[in-house]
């Protein structure tokens, strides 16, 4: 299958790259690096050295014989976006290129505004380039569980059957997002369910949970070809955040009391999900939205559970709990479901013990590259 991926140097999209290649799929990668210069502006880094994006593709083609095309585009540049549309021939357009931190959204005015219209405007285009290039393309498109929020039901996937005065309708299920970043996560799928009703576009909404991890299968190839780590106070998220603050010795910081629950997965589970979505398309018109995570935890578990792995090891690591910079519910219900995906074959990976301590010693090994003036939170929602 021909797929672009956009967003394909970050986080989720380089492994993901890495391994529909290696399924033997035609891979596209389209990406403008402004991760990179979100580091620069930052004065942050990746725990993890990471080569150039063209350094990391030619190295995946020396290791595997496998090609991955690059563009360096911004999904706000309309001309070279459809351009790119008219030479590859995408048959699915897998889209993680946007702004994904919270924090960041709420730094000031600035960084809200180019948050969503990074995100809203980035996805409205591709949402156009499919219309007039590839109108049977499959869009993929990163969502998040965050666009729900915590409601004190459960929480369906992308629909709830209501009954309203003797009527009822399936309708969207509500959203009560947490940040400027949420909310554009929620315009982009109002955005895509509208492109899917008037012009018949086929879209897959994953909303996914929090990505824990580092390590696939292709990474073992070589050193070369590491995924990017983030640990600081605005880009780092939950688990991985912590095993690397367990690395250099920095006390846990879990924000308020830590019951806040959320839903998480492993990155291994991320590029299976997007593949499973690639091989099953939605249908002209169809508006899809699968719940993509493989567990629920609260926060204060995840840290109580890196302190148990990082003691194994023989070091004490204390918890601290700091005032919470974020507004957002401490005490919830949480229940959401997430069958759709398991139900078309996802086998999760579950974490482990054995999961925290292998991503644990990558940290230990990388841990004099933390900057630690970057590691407490400095971004509040107040
Ligand atoms: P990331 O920041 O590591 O990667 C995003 C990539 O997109 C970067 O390489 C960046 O350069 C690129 N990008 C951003 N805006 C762009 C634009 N306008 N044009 C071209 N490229 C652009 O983020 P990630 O952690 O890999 O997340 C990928 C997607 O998955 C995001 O949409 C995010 O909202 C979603 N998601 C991530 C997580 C998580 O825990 N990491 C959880 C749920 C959902
Ligand atoms: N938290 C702490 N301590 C920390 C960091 C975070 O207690 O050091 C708490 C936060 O207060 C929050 C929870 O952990 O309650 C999750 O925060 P996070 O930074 O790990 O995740 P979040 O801001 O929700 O964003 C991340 C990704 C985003 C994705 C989202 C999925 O950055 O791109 O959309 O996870 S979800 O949470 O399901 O919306």
């Amino acid at each position: 299958m021909r797929i672009i991926v956009a967003g394909g140097d970050g986080f989720c999209g380089w492994p993901t790259a890495l391994y529909l290649s290696k399924q033997g799929h035609d891979v596209t990668i389209v990406d403008n690096m402004v991760r990179r210069k979100w580091d620069d502006e930052l004065r942050s880094n990746s725990l993890t050295p990471i080569l150039s994006l063209e350094e990391r593709v030619k190295l995946w083609e020396e290791k595997t014989g496998k090609k991955i095309a690059i563009y360096d585009c911004d999904l706000m540049h309309y001309d070279f976006l459809k351009e790119i549309f008219k030479q590859v021939q995408p048959e699915a357009f897998v889209h993680f290129a946007e702004q994904r931190s919270a924090p960041y959204s709420m730094i000031d005015r600035e960084h809200a505004v180019f948050t969503q219209t990074n995100n809203v405007v980035g996805n409205l285009n591709v949402l156009y380039a499919i219309k007039e290039v590839t109108p049977d393309c499959h869009l993929i498109k990163l969502g998040t569980m965050g666009e729900y929020g915590q409601p004190n039901i459960d929480i369906e996937e992308g629909y709830i059957k209501i009954e309203h005065k003797g009527r009822e309708d399936v309708l969207p299920f509500p959203k009560q997002p947490g940040s400027f970043y949420h909310l554009s996560k929620v315009h982009d799928s109002h955005n895509i369910q509208f492109a899917c009703k008037i012009w018949g576009i086929r879209a897959t909404d994953l909303n996914q949970g929090i990505v824990y991890g580092l390590h696939t299968e292709e990474d073992e190839y070589d050193e070369g070809l590491i995924n990017r780590l983030d640990y600081d106070g605005v880009f780092g998220t939950a688990l991985n955040r912590f095993i690397i603050q367990a690395a250099i010795g920095h006390d846990i910081t879990v924000y308020g009391s830590g019951k806040q629950t959320r839903a998480f997965l492993n990155i291994k589970d991320t590029i299976r999900c997007v593949e499973i979505a690639a091989e099953n398309p939605a249908d002209k018109g169809e508006f899809r939205v699968f719940n993509q995570f493989t567990e629920e935890f609260s926060v204060l578990e995840l840290a109580q559970k890196v302190q148990r792995v990082a003691e194994a090891k023989g070091l004490n690591i204390g918890i601290e709990h700091i005032e919470n910079p974020r507004i957002e519910k401490e005490e919830h219900y949480y229940k959401a479901v997430n069958t759709s995906l398991i139900d078309l074959g996802l086998e999760p990976s579950l974490l482990t013990d054995d999961h925290i301590s292998r991503t644990l010693d990558t940290a230990l090994k990388y841990k004099d590259r933390v900057l630690k003036e970057n590691v407490l939170p400095n971004v509040t929602w107040k």
